[in-house]
C-alpha cells in the first residue's frame, strides 16, 4: 500500500486527524492494534473544551455531540462539607466545556471514516516503523495474521496512545522524558443511574479526593481515589457506594442513587512529557507524547490540541509546499502540552490527599482552596485553563 500520512493508533487522536485530512483530499491509513469493539469499550474521558468540539465539527462529526452532548456553564468543588460553584460562563466571558463521552467521540469518528470509506485496519500487530529520518524511502509495516505488509508513505503520525510503539521508536539519544507518577489511581464507576448533581462536584476530603460525573442525565460516571496498591477485585459495588458517599458533603450523599456497576476500573495517575514530537518523518500526538492525571479533564483536550496544530501544518505542507507548521510543530504543541501538564498538576496537588503529607503541606493546601474561593481573580485563571487555553 502507499499513503501519504500512516497514522498508527485508531483513538481519538488518530481517528479525527484523518477525518480532517480526508476531508481536505489528504490520503491517510490508520493502522489500529485493537477490535473496533475493543476501542469501543474503552470509558475514559467525559469532558470536551470548546476548541475540541469545534474540530469535531470541522471534521462533520458534530451532530450528535451537539445534539447529545450536555452544555456546561459550570461545576462545583467540594471541601469541608460545603459546596463551591465554579462559574465557567461568568469567568470565561460565556464559554462552556460539554460533557460528551469519549467513547461516543469515538463512535462519531468511526461512523464518519465509515462514509468516507477511509482505510481503518484494526488487528494490526506488530507495527514497526522503518526510515523515519529518510526524504525518500519512510515506511510502516504490520502483520496480520500470518501475513506481513508494507505501507509506503511521506510521514507518519504516532497516534498510538501512552504504550504505543511509535514514540520508542524515537532514539533513546533523541527523546527527553520528563514524569510524575502520583502515589494513587482513580477508581471509577459507570453506573445507570441518576447523576447526584447535574453539574460535576470535584470533592476534596481527608479520606480521599471523589468525582462525580456523569454521560447523560441516566448515566453516572464516578470516581474516587485509591492507593496504587488497590485491585478493582478489591471493591465490590457496596463498598464503592459506601466510600464515595463518605466523601461527598451530607446534602449530596443523601441523595446519591447507587444501582450496579457497568463498568469498573483503576486507572493510576502520571504525569508524562516526551519530547521532542518530531522526529525525522515522524510526528507523536496526543497520549503518545503525553500523559496527564484526569483531575483536569485536560488528556482528549489536549490530544486534540495537537491534533489542530499537525492537521494545519500537513495541509499546509501538501496544499502549498510551506513546511513552518511541520518544523514548528513540536514546538508549538509542547508551549501548550506544558500548560496542560502545569493545569493538571495544580488541580491533583489541590484535591488529593497525599500519603503521609507533611503537617506543612497539608495547611498550605488548605490555604490554596481558602484563597481559591475567595478570590474572584484565583477563580478565573482555574477556568481559563478549565475551558481550555486558544490554540
Ligand atoms: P488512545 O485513546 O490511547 O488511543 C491510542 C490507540 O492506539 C492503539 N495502539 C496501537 N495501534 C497500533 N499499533 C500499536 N503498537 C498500538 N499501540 C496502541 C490503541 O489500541 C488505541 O486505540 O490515545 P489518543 O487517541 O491520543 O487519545 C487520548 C485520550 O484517550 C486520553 O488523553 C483521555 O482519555 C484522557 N482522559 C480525559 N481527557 C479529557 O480531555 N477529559 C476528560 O474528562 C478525561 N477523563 C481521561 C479521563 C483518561 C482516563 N483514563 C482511564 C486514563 C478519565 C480517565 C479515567
Ligand atoms: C469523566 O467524566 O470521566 C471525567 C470528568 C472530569 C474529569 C475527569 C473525568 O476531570
Amino acid at each position: 500500500m502507499k499513503t501519504s500520512v500512516c497514522i498508527v493508533g485508531g483513538g481519538p487522536s488518530g481517528l479525527l486527524l484523518s477525518q480532517l485530512l480526508h476531508l481536505q483530499g489528504i490520503e491517510t491509513v490508520v493502522l489500529e492494534r485493537q477490535s473496533r469493539e475493543y476501542v469501543l469499550s474503552r470509558i475514559r474521558a467525559g469532558v470536551l473544551e470548546r476548541g475540541f468540539a469545534a474540530l469535531m465539527r470541522q471534521a462533520q462529526c458534530g451532530e450528535r455531540m451537539d445534539r447529545e452532548g450536555e452544555v456546561h456553564d459550570g461545576f462545583f468543588i467540594a471541601h469541608g462539607g460545603q459546596q463551591h460553584r465554579i462559574d465557567l460562563h461568568k469567568f470565561s466571558g460565556g464559554s462552556s466545556v460539554l460533557v460528551y463521552g469519549q467513547t461516543e467521540v469515538t463512535r462519531d469518528l468511526y461512523a464518519a471514516r465509515d462514509l468516507l470509506q477511509g482505510v481503518v485496519v484494526h488487528n494490526a500487530e506488530d507495527v514497526q516503523l522503518h526510515d523515519l529520518k529518510s526524504s525518500t524511502g519512510t515506511y510502516v509495516t504490520y502483520r496480520q495474521g500470518d501475513e506481513t505488509l508494507r505501507i509506503d508513505c511521506d510521514y507518519v503520525v504516532g497516534a498510538d496512545g501512552f504504550h504505543g510503539v511509535s514514540r520508542k521508536s524515537i532514539p533513546r539519544d533523541v527523546l527527553r522524558e520528563y514524569e510524575k507518577v502520583y502515589p494513587f489511581g482513580w477508581l471509577g464507576v459507570l453506573s445507570r443511574t441518576k447523576p447526584v448533581s447535574p453539574e460535576l462536584i470535584y470533592a476534596r476530603h481527608a479520606r480521599g479526593f471523589a468525582l462525580c460525573s456523569l454521560r447523560s442525565q441516566v448515566l453516572s460516571r464516578y470516581y474516587i481515589q485509591v492507593p496504587l496498591t488497590d485491585r478493582v477485585e478489591d471493591w465490590s459495588d457496596a463498598a464503592f457506594w459506601d466510600e464515595l458517599q463518605r466523601r461527598l458533603p451530607s446534602s449530596i450523599a443523601g441523595q446519591l442513587v447507587t444501582g450496579p456497576s457497568i463498568e469498573k476500573s483503576i486507572a493510576p495517575l502520571r504525569s508524562y512529557v516526551a519530547e521532542p514530537m518530531r522526529y525525522g518523518n515522524l510526528f507523536l500526538a496526543g497520549d503518545a507524547a503525553h500523559i496527564v492525571p484526569p483531575t483536569g479533564a485536560r488528556g482528549l483536550n489536549t490530544a486534540g490540541s495537537d491534533v489542530h496544530y499537525l492537521y494545519q501544518a500537513l495541509v499546509a505542507h501538501y496544499r502549498k509546499g510551506d513546511d513552518t507548521g511541520l518544523d514548528r510543530y513540536s514546538e508549538q504543541a509542547l508551549a501548550r502540552v506544558w500548560k496542560a501538564q502545569r493545569f493538571s498538576w495544580w488541580m491533583t496537588n489541590l484535591l488529593h490527599t497525599y500519603p503521609d503529607q507533611p503537617a506543612y503541606d497539608q495547611q498550605l493546601q488548605a490555604t490554596e482552596l481558602a484563597y481559591l474561593f475567595s478570590s474572584e481573580k484565583a477563580q478565573a485563571a482555574l477556568v481559563e485553563n478549565y475551558v481550555g487555553l486558544p490554540y
